[in-house]
């Protein structure tokens, strides 16, 4: 029988241990399958921020460091500066990224740090009980906004891909969704390009991927790729904010 569904290379045969409906594993897969497709896996070296996740080393089979809350891109920085022939990810979550990294994001994309960012946006802090994060929507309810994000207390929702894309340094930016089959296909599209303009020495490239957090949204997997579609989508626009043409 011909095999039509192979787990890819660049997994390790491991269960993820994310909650039923959690996007994480289909991005840490679409990772997974562009390293397979580049041949990048020997020469990967993933850095796993905070988060749910953090074990992400547990999943990806390349070689990885973890970094502590929002310094995944420093240390990316010096892992691709001293071995650059190396090929760097980080794969790190709103919280992570958006909130006490946002000092570290906003200054390796104005570097042109020459590394690949996957930003997973859900909206939320997920692994520390749902608290409001920098990107948790305008009346959405949190643990730490019970009665709705009020933004004249919170601030508003920060759209980190606009505004990492007005920085000189930065080469590609795009945000995607997986909340179904076309979005998960233009999801990967969108990551291998990132890579791709790491691979060819181009500069800074992130992903932000919209991703469903069922377990501390209090919905149900179905609801939260309702949710996406229909209030993350209004207020985080798909498409891509830079690209390489672009930028040159
Ligand atoms: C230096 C440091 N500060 C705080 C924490 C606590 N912490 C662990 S996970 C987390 C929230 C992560 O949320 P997010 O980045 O949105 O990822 P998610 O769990 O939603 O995937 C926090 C604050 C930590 N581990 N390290
Ligand atoms: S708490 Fe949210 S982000 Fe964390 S594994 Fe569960 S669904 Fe995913």
């Amino acid at each position: 029988m011909a095999v039509v569904f192979e787990r890819p290379k660049s997994l390790i045969q491991q269960k993820f241990h994310y909650c039923p409906g959690c996007h994480h594993g289909i991005i840490h897969r679409l990772v997974a399958e562009v390293l397979d497709e580049l041949e990048l896996q020997e020469k990967t070296i993933a850095i796993a921020s905070v988060g749910c996740s953090v074990f992400a080393y547990d999943y990806f089979d390349v070689d990885a460091i973890q970094a502590a809350h929002g310094r995944a891109p420093a240390v990316a920085t010096g892992v691709k500066r001293s071995r650059p022939e190396s090929i760097v990810f980080t794969y790190q979550g709103d919280g992570d990224l958006a909130s006490i990294g946002a000092a570290e994001i906003i200054h390796a994309a104005a570097r042109g740090e020459n590394i690949t960012v996957i930003f997973v946006n859900n909206a939320i802090y997920g692994m520390t009980g749902g608290q409001m994060a920098p990107t948790t929507l305008i009346g959405q309810e949190t643990t730490t906004s019970p009665q709705g994000r009020n933004p004249k207390s919170a601030g508003y929702p920060i759209r980190m891909s606009e505004m990492l894309a007005t920085l000189p340094g930065v080469t590609y930016i795009a945000r995607t969704s997986v909340h179904d089959p076309k979005h998960v296909r233009e999801t990967k599209k969108a990551i291998k390009e990132a890579f791709q303009v790491q691979v060819e020495g181009k500069g800074f490239s992130l992903v932000e991927v919209l991703s469903a957090c069922p377990t501390n949204w209090h919905m149900t997997p179905v609801e939260a790729l309702d949710w996406i579609k229909k209030e993350m989508i209004a207020y985080y626009p798909l498409g891509k904010f830079k690209s390489a043409e672009e930028a040159k």
